[in-house]
């Protein structure tokens, strides 16, 4: 596969544009965004988005908001007067704020539209970065997690979805370079660890995961354990909802992209989380904190 500007093992497009894998776009009158409330013909995408660098994606509305007024302030970004952070989406910055819910089905509904609105907008060589939480394998909470590669229950790197009734299969790459990256912006002095590894990801949080406290259970806690045991033997350092998808999906389009959790609870221990929610809302931002410092070293060396 040839290699793009910035692309490490991705695919490459001319001037780092993105491009569709769908011929039916371009003979479309408008593309329709519709869960971003965006449409190719009634927005000027590329005047809103077009100077996008950097896409950051996070499962909750507060997640994203809270790092959206965080980069902010660390990149020292200052809103026009009269604008708030609401209106992002209408008035052309460097970053939006788009969440996603839950697990597959949703993260795949927006990154179609990401990728499609990347397109419209001609933005060149973006970065996307997962933000989210997981449970660690043999990994204490608040330890900072960077995927190498997202994999599914049976330990493969690979996305499976359902095209026309027939199973199709994506690779789930991450970029290694920019996983590196991240690593190397880990200082010493953080009150934490953060490590790499796999990251497996489910379509079910409770016996999808191994939990023996969801409302269905049907197997022993030794049973639990062995699987785990086993998960952490093969590599996996955490389990989340959304890493295959985001992998297979950001690498099919050839936009390098990254996934740093932070565990919320070692599951080699226990299933609950039973950590306050102060300290959950400090630990949630060990991620954005490594992702500002990537954002805030580009910006510096431009
Ligand atoms: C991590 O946390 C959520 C489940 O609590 C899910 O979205 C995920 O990937
Ligand atoms: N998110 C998950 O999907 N699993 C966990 O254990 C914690 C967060």
């Amino acid at each position: 596969m040839e290699r793009g500007r910035g692309i490490t093992d991705g695919r490459c497009f001319p001037e780092g544009f993105v491009q569709l894998q769908n011929p039916n776009i371009e003979l479309m009158d408008q593309d329709i965004l519709y869960h971003l409330a965006l449409g190719s013909e009634s927005h000027d995408l590329i005047e809103m988005f077009g100077d996008i660098k950097f896409v950051c994606m996070g499962g909750t509305p507060k997640r994203v908001e809270q790092f959206a007024y965080y980069i902010m302030e660390e990149i020292g970004h200052k809103l026009p007067t009269g604008t708030t952070l609401q209106d992002i989406s209408k008035f052309s910055y460097r970053y939006s704020m788009y969440k996603h819910g839950m697990g597959i089905p949703s993260v795949g509904i927006l990154l179609n539209e990401v990728v499609k609105l990347m397109h419209h907008a001609r933005v060149q060589d973006p970065i996307f970065f997962r933000i989210g939480t997981s449970g660690g394998i043999g990994v204490e909470g608040g330890t900072v997690i960077l995927s190498e590669e997202a994999v599914n229950e049976q330990l493969e790197p690979c996305y499976e979805l359902s095209v026309l009734g027939k199973k199709v299969r994506r690779p789930a790459k991450l970029d290694k370079k920019l996983l590196r990256e991240l690593k190397s912006l880990h200082h010493k002095e953080d009150p934490y660890d953060t490590v790499t590894g796999k990251t497996m990801c489910t379509l079910d949080f409770y016996e999808g995961q191994g939990r023996l406290d969801g409302a269905f259970c049907h197997f022993t806690e030794a049973e639990k354990m062995d699987y785990l045991q086993n998960l952490k033997t093969e590599g996996i350092v955490n389990i989340e909802m959304e890493s295959l998808a985001f992998a297979a999906m950001t690498h099919a389009a050839g936009i390098r992209s990254a996934i740093v959790c932070v565990s919320i609870v070692d599951r080699l221990k226990g299933d609950q989380i039973h950590t306050p929610k102060e300290v959950l809302d400090e630990w949630q931002m060990r991620p954005q904190q490594l992702v500002a410092r990537y954002i805030k070293r580009y910006l510096q060396m431009k």
